[in-house]
């Protein structure tokens, strides 16, 4: 079944970032193939967000603030568990800049995240306390937008919870699998396919968008 794309749809493109690329700091295996993808996807949708994952040096959810720790290990913090991270997406580093061949000039809102210390943040809707909002469900109901479609880094985190609370906030939420990348880690991406169908949310193909 095709999905039309309508002028109340946005394209979320989830932390296409230099870090979650080959040669990254916390590369997803194969995750600079999402930008070709993305790029025809754009080119598409009237209305297209950036996220962009954006952390202080130091944060809480790099394994090197944590002494003794190393990067995939789990930790419990205030807020609930948490996985421990390679630093990346540090603001300003080249790490934490939109991969060079991402094309989409007509993105109409980049929305940061992860920026305060002690809280990571996952979702492009709540940090990972899944109280703090970080503005983005306001934009889009203001704006008129009702649908994403989301696409992106990495399919069993940022892509995975930004589709979960959007799916939660009321909005249309699709998932684009072959636009997504996963990390992996102890089942994650199985976990993430598991979880979308059990919500209800579509996980469809780039060409089966009309
Ligand atoms: C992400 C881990 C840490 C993501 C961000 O974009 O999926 N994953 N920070
Ligand atoms: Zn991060």
């Amino acid at each position: 079944m095709a999905e039309k794309i309508t002028d109340r749809d946005v394209l979320l493109v989830v932390d296409v970032q230099n870090d979650f690329c080959p040669g990254g700091n916390l590369p997803v295996p194969n995750g600079d193939e999402v930008v070709p993808v993305v790029n025809r996807l754009g080119s598409r949708f009237a209305h297209v967000v950036l996220t962009q994952d954006w952390h202080p040096q130091g944060h809480q959810s790099f394994a090197s603030s944590h002494p003794g720790r190393k990067p995939f290990e789990t930790i419990a913090l205030p807020y609930g568990d948490q996985v421990l991270w390679p630093d990346h997406c540090v603001q300003g580093t080249t790490g934490a800049e939109f991969h060079g061949r991402l094309q989409v000039p007509h993105a109409e809102l980049v929305l940061r995240k992860g920026y305060h210390r002690a809280i990571d943040s996952y979702s492009a809707f709540f940090e990972n306390d899944r109280t703090t909002p970080t503005g983005l469900s306001g934009y889009l109901r203001e704006r008129g937008l009702t649908r994403l479609f989301v696409a992106g880094l990495a399919f069993d985190f940022c892509v995975r919870y930004s589709a979960e609370d959007a799916h939660r906030a009321g909005f249309g939420v699709v998932v684009i699998d072959d636009a997504c990348r996963a990390i992996d880690v102890d089942g994650s991406a199985a976990a993430t396919r598991r979880s979308l169908a059990e919500l209800g949310i579509p996980l469809i193909r780039a060409d089966a968008i009309a």
